[in-house]
């Protein structure tokens, strides 16, 4: 085998005698060597998926996998006395995404490869990525997160580009890492850097730096603070920098395979991921008129060439740069934006529709859903959404361009990497296939009332638990039950998603408990999230968590019943080892709030059950398992979208409740004060009485008793296990090779 050579020639050195970090690094330059063996031709089109984001995690394992050599190797390194996990520790993860974003981008790419799609990823080197998360005191603290390594997956290319801003110039630098697909073509993510970053900038808390020092901080941190106007600039130059290399390698590559750039959408499909790079419509209009293409033409071929997705109808995501923050930033391209801007108001009279509004602000998703030929959500319920009511002004302009196409996430690394068990146990049930067609999971359905093949299925998840439980004891020094039921709620923190609401359970699991209402089963609620450092109350959740965390532990008559743990640091890898292991897959968001979650998907296909509401991706789920094998709860989103309408939700009323109000009073409690910060845990309190903008208290009772109906159905070890089967076997329509297929055949047309 290669890596017998590799290990011969880089270290002198047997396998056996290599350390891990060696045998590491020997196994990059095979990989690297083999996936670059599998770059082909691209064919005359090919997608630019552009994104903020791509939270790619480790790519060691899924590589092998891809490659189809990961039990050999696997072998190899156990013959000589290593484990490919030992090894796998070795790798940094990169943390180039925040959430269902940046992963979504990282599954759209390696079904891409898979498919036999030529396209590529664009984004940027961050070097710190997003911060580190550490708990101090029971409160979160951000600390850098460097990544790169002088060896690493990451490529220097010899593109390099002079980009121009208002107040300076910088020189950029390509690099590449392989996405190499299932059995099939190696694409590319290309990720822009600048030659003069400088990393010593970084103040020592690790998150802070001199936020104008452009030509230091560009490629810095992924969502660099942007509460004052120097982090909104740093973004402006960072999304520019973004799109700017991007446009000028789509021009070079279609100019290179012959095109006239007047047929440039027969060469080139971009998709703009959410609004971060829509800057890439004006840009590619701009370097056409360069080229003696009229304002005009330019305009036609770009909206013939960009789609748009939206992920997300938080106005928060929906960017609105102030005209002067571009004229500093990016004055060359304002021209180009005022043209769009009165070509739109030339033709509609509807000032909702206008790139500029009133307040000189640039509206930079109305530039894409005017002058890109495709918008679409990304779950069914979402799209309705954006048509219905968030971008319906747009919907009523433009109805051919809207479309759906829900998420879906690679079965590669989602099931084959990260539950080995399972995914060798459906082999031996209905054979290899589902691996490339996702949809014959389908047969397992002649399994549903198989005693053997259920009780088989408990098995794999009780190890599973067993393989999180020694993983938190060694990493985290946190010690679980693992016969108790596993509920948990992994993904970013934010007040629509409604972790505060799951701590009100765990507040009135608490209050039960000790009235000697125990639980027939154990539960270890298990919570993992990071919140956006200047975003105060999401870091107040995360301390009422801690808390309860510290409160429950030391309470020896609950804590054998009632165990809450949050994860330091949530991220791709530990999500891999989480999800395998849940039980109850917390899916609670405010209906119409979450666009369409991932996380859901892959807790179904790892065989949980959600516990959620009518939101996202969610409804589709419960279509697909049948209202037997999912548990919904809470109001609707139609209700939901009224409330805001009429402004008619006080969550005072709520309040008032007694049950209700004995749950939130237990966050300023003596008890809990004790133990945590009054000022975040009164800021808390406060919160959940005077705003409570995302509805938790009107959702609440509904979620406890449906929680306990949850929590009762499984004690019925054989019912559960076949609602585990149906969610495992229903899965297959949330691969997301069909979701890039659907993406190809409707909007790409590779
Ligand atoms: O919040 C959405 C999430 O629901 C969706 O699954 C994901 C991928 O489409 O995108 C998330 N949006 C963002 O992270 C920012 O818009």
């Amino acid at each position: 085998m290669m890596l017998t050579e590799i290990c011969k020639k880089k270290y002198n050195k047997t396998i056996k005698e290599c350390s891990n970090e060696e045998i590491y690094f020997a196994l990059l330059d095979m990989t690297k060597e083999l996936a670059e063996d599998k770059v082909t031709e691209d064919g005359k089109k090919k997608v630019y998926y552009i994104s903020a984001e791509f939270l790619i995690g480790k790519l060691l394992s899924n590589n092998l996998i891809n490659l189809g050599i990961f039990d050999e190797v696997k072998q190899v390194l156990a013959e000589n006395g290593k484990s490919i996990y030992d090894i796998e520790e070795v790798e940094p993860e990169p943390s180039l995404g925040n959430g269902g974003l940046g992963r979504l981008a990282a599954c759209f790419l390696d079904s891409m490869a898979t498919l036999g799609l030529p396209g590529d990823g664009i984004g940027l080197n961050y070097h710190m990525g997003l911060f580190k998360q550490v708990f101090e005191n029971n409160y979160q603290k951000e600390t850098a997160n460097p990544w790169i390594e002088a060896d690493s997956w990451l490529t220097k290319t010899d593109v390099s580009n002079t980009i121009r801003f208002g107040n300076c110039t910088v020189q950029s630098r390509m690099y590449d890492i392989d996405v190499t697909g299932y059995e099939n073509r190696t694409n590319k993510l290309h990720l822009f850097d600048i030659e003069s970053v400088d990393e010593s900038i970084m103040e020592p808390d690790g998150i802070s730096f001199d936020k104008t020092d452009i030509k230091k901080n560009l490629t810095l941190c992924l969502y660099p603070d942007d509460s004052d106007e120097a982090g909104n600039l740093l973004r402006i130059y960072q999304q520019y920098f973004m799109v700017a290399n991007g446009a000028q390698l789509i021009l070079a590559e279609a100019k290179e395979k012959g095109s006239n750039l007047h047929d440039l959408a027969d060469y080139a499909a971009v998709q703009i991921n959410d609004t971060h790079p829509s800057m890439v419509i004006p840009e590619l209009i701009r370097l056409l008129m360069e080229e003696g293409i009229s304002f005009d033409e330019a305009t036609e071929i770009v909206t013939d060439v960009c789609a748009y997705t939206n992920h997300t109808i938080l106005a928060e995501a929906l960017e609105k740069w102030p005209v002067a923050y571009l004229e500093k930033v990016v004055p060359q391209l304002m021209p180009v934006i005022r043209m769009l801007d009165k070509k739109v108001r030339n033709r509609y009279k509807d000032e909702r529709v206008y790139i500029i509004d009133g307040d000189s602000r640039v509206h930079m998703a109305h530039i894409d859903m005017h002058y890109s030929h495709s918008v679409n959500g990304v779950a069914y319920l979402h799209t309705e959404i954006l048509k219905n009511s968030e971008l319906h002004p747009f919907y009523e302009i433009y109805p051919e361009k809207f479309n759906n196409k829900t998420n879906g996430i690679t079965f590669r690394r989602w099931l084959l990497y990260c539950n080995e068990k399972l995914a060798a146990y459906i082999t031996e049930l209905i054979g290899p296939d589902y691996k490339k067609d996702a949809d014959k999971l389908q047969e397992l359905a002649s399994y549903y009332k198989d005693k053997n093949v259920l009780e088989e299925i408990l098995a794999i998840k009780k190890s599973n638990k067993a393989v999180l439980k020694d993983y938190l004891k060694e990493t985290q020094g946190i010690d679980i039950n693992e016969n108790s039921i596993f509920d948990i709620q992994v993904k970013r923190l934010h007040e629509y998603k409604r972790q505060q609401m799951n701590a009100l359970w765990v507040i009135y699991k608490y209050f039960e408990i000790k009235k000697g209402h125990l639980p027939e089963t154990p539960v270890t609620v298990i919570f993992g999230a990071k919140a956006a450092p200047a975003y105060t109350i999401a870091k107040d959740i995360i301390h009422l968590i801690l808390c309860l965390q510290e409160l429950i532990d030391n309470d020896p008559e609950v804590s054998p019943y009632l165990k809450v743990v949050m994860i330091e640091n949530y991220n791709v890898s530990k999500a891999a080892k989480i999800i395998p292991a849940c039980d109850i897959s917390e899916q609670i968001s405010l209906a119409s709030k979450e666009a369409s979650g991932t996380g859901n998907m892959k807790f179904m296909l790892n065989g949980a059950v959600t516990l959620g509401t009518r939101d996202g991706a969610n409804v589709e789920i419960g279509e697909l398992v049948g209202e037997d094998n999912i548990y919904f709860f809470g109001e609707s989103s139609e209700e939901v979208i009224e409330h805001y309408a009429k402004a008619d939700y006080v969550a005072r009323e709520f309040y008032e409740k007694p049950e209700i109000k004995k749950l939130v009073d237990f966050i300023v409690s003596d008890e809990l004060l004790a133990i945590g910060q009054k000022e975040a845990l009164t800021r808390l309190h406060n919160e959940l009485i005077v705003k409570d903008w995302f509805m938790t208290l009107l959702d609440v009772c509904d979620y406890i008793q449906t929680k306990e109906q949850v929590l009762a159905d499984y004690e019925d070890r054989m019912g559960w296990a076949e609602k585990t089967l149906v969610n495992i076997s229903k899965a297959g329509f949330f691969s997301s090779d069909r979701t890039i297929a659907e993406y190809n055949k409707d909007i790409w047309k590779l």
